[in-house]
């Protein structure tokens, strides 16, 4: 998969990678037992938890009905392969104004230390107001280089991407597995949702904002909003799609770092259930992880190409659909029948 070799570190020539791993070598031996640390905002029962343990294989509790989560807390578990990933589970937002008063200094605290921050918004949702007025106040009380951190780290979800139907979704089955995918429509509409969840929440942030990639080698190019060394590119502010289609068209040739660049500031929608742009989400949080962070991650990098995938049986289950024809009183059509 071509999406995969663009960001594994195994894809960089046997020089690249002898300089990537030399530079880090001491603060990787220091670093090795550390476990990624992944934290994750939003309002309550919008899918937290349950993004976490499909991406990272841990086990966290799922909740129906009452917040599961209600402290700040760390939870260090093991992944789908032997790495460790310490979890803040963030008590949702929105609860109550005090409580999330309460626990802002406690979440800033941790952002700041954290690898990964993932912000996930309900895909359906219309407003982003109230997540906007939490992330406003939160930064608000942070120093110019914990706001840095937290913004360069924020990737932004748009979780139970799922439930927005119709138009439908397509089972694009492979033998005894398979992925869903949108339908054209859907996939526009997603597209539109996102471009505006980047417009109203990531945007504003303007010059605060940064992205950020690795650089194979080649990339020399700066001006007064690009910098660049050995291991890394940097943009200063939102690098927009419009941005990134200007510095393609004028630099072909580095086409794909300014893609790369464009992933940092990109709303993903995404689904738990269907398993839905998950690998896209994942490289997009590993892009973010500076040298050190990356190999700490390595082993979850051989597992990303698993993440797509959903078994036919367990698609049946999602896709038990019936119609009733009343008028004859039988099953019209019944896909838990249907002999894939
Ligand atoms: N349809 C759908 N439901 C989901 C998805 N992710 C989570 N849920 C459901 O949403 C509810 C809340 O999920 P949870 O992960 O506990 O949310 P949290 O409070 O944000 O951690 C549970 O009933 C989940 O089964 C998804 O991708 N699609
Ligand atoms: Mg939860």
């Amino acid at each position: 998969m071509a999406r995969i070799d663009r960001i594994s570190v195994d894809a960089l020539d046997e020089r690249q990678l002898g300089e990537v791993r030399e530079s880090v070598l001491r603060e990787r031996d220091a670093e090795a037992g550390k476990p990624l640390s992944v934290a994750v905002m939003g309002q309550t029962g919008v899918g937290k938890s349950s993004l976490l343990n499909v991406l990272f294989g841990t086990r966290l509790p799922v909740g129906d009905g009452k917040p599961v989560t209600r402290e700040p807390r760390a939870i260090t578990v093991p992944g789908n392969s032997d790495h460790l990933v310490t979890f803040w589970d963030m008590p949702g937002i929105g609860e109550s104004a005090a409580a999330d008063l309460e626990h802002s200094a406690v979440y800033l605290e941790k952002l700041a230390e954290c690898d990964v921050v993932i912000w996930a918004i309900h895909a359906d949702s219309r407003s982003v107001a109230y997540d906007a007025a939490c992330l406003d106040r939160l930064l608000a009380q942070a120093g110019p280089r914990a706001r840095a951190q937290v913004l360069g780290r924020l990737t932004v979800v748009l979780t139970k991407a799922d439930t927005l139907t119709p138009p439908p979704w397509i089972y694009d089955m492979r033998g005894p597995r398979g992925s869903f995918v949108p339908s054209a429509p859907l996939a526009a509409r997603l597209e539109r949702k996102a471009v505006h969840f980047e417009q109203v929440f990531v945007r504003p942030w303007g010059d605060l904002l940064g992205a950020a990639t690795y650089n194979s080698g080649e990339f020399t190019l700066r001006d007064d909003r690009l910098d660049c060394d050995a291991h890394t590119v940097r943009y200063r502010g939102h690098f927009s799609q419009e941005a990134c289609d200007a510095y393609s068209a004028a630099h072909p040739e580095h086409a794909e770092v300014f893609s790369r660049l464009r992933d940092n500031h990109r709303v993903l929608p995404c689904s738990a259930l269907f398993r839905f742009n998950l690998v896209p989400l994942m490289l997009s949080v590993v892009n973010k992880l500076g040298p050190t962070a990356i190999f700490r991650f390595e082993r979850l990098l051989d597992d990303v190409a698993g993440l797509g995938g959903v078994p036919v049986e367990t698609m049946r289950e999602y896709g038990n659909f019936v119609v009733w024809d009343g008028v004859r009183g039988v099953n019209a059509f019944d896909l838990t029948r249907f002999p894939f």
